[in-house]
């Protein structure tokens, strides 16, 4: 191996994608590793923690944990603050969207019925009041976390809402953070970044 290696599953979403985005945007030259849902049994034993994405830079050994992954990549290359307690406030938005998913994906694998009466539950509270407590924490810098300049932070919050806004996860709105405008805003200004439009332009 002689460039970064990001293995994740073969969809441009959530954790694997957001990785590949911060690495894009860092300018690494990386292998996007894409694996099929077939060849994962056999693969994940061999990741550090049972899951993806994992990134492996040449030397090392592999790296796992989304948010690691994305300080790693973000403190090296300008994405991430350098100030401590700065950092800490991205890290913790970081946090609030690793919460969001350990609340949702559970439902992925349930059947219909139970499917429906969890999303119903999540839209009626837990979605709504995560929009709400990521917006209140926007403040009053525009249009990302910090201001003018993009961090891995917003790679995450652009993820946590593009998850939704295709309408494609049954019995979740596509509107359901609508009424974030701060937080549809981090969601805009990543999609329309020039080096994310690379990405998709690639
Ligand atoms: N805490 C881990 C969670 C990783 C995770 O759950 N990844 C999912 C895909 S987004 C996965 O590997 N699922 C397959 C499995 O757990 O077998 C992280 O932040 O990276």
């Amino acid at each position: 191996m002689t460039r970064p290696r990001l293995t994740y599953f073969d969809a441009p979403v959530s954790r694997g994608e957001e990785c590949r985005l911060a690495l894009h945007l860092a300018g690494i030259d990386f292998e996007d590793n894409r694996i099929s849902q077939a060849a994962w049994p056999a693969l994940k034993e061999q990741t550090p923690y049972g899951a993806l994405p994992v990134l492996e830079l040449p030397g090392h050994p592999p790296l796992a944990q989304t948010n690691p992954i994305l300080l790693l990549i973000g403190r090296r290359h300008g994405l991430h603050p350098t100030d401590d307690l700065e950092a800490a406030r991205h890290e913790a938005m970081m946090q609030h969207v690793e919460e969001l998913r350990h609340n949702v994906s559970p439902t992925i694998r349930m059947g219909d019925a139970e499917k429906k009466a969890a999303r119903e539950a999540l839209v009626a509270g837990f979605l709504p009041a995560w929009g709400k407590a990521a917006e209140r924490n926007l403040g009053s810098a525009a249009p990302f976390f910090a201001g003018d300049k993009i961090h891995v932070v917003d790679l995450k919050l652009h993820m946590a809402v593009r998850w939704f806004l295709g309408g494609k996860v049954d019995h979740i709105p596509a509107t359901i953070f609508a009424a974030f405008p701060k937080l549809m805003g981090v969601h805009d200004a990543v999609r329309d970044h020039p080096g994310v439009k690379s990405w998709y332009e690639k």
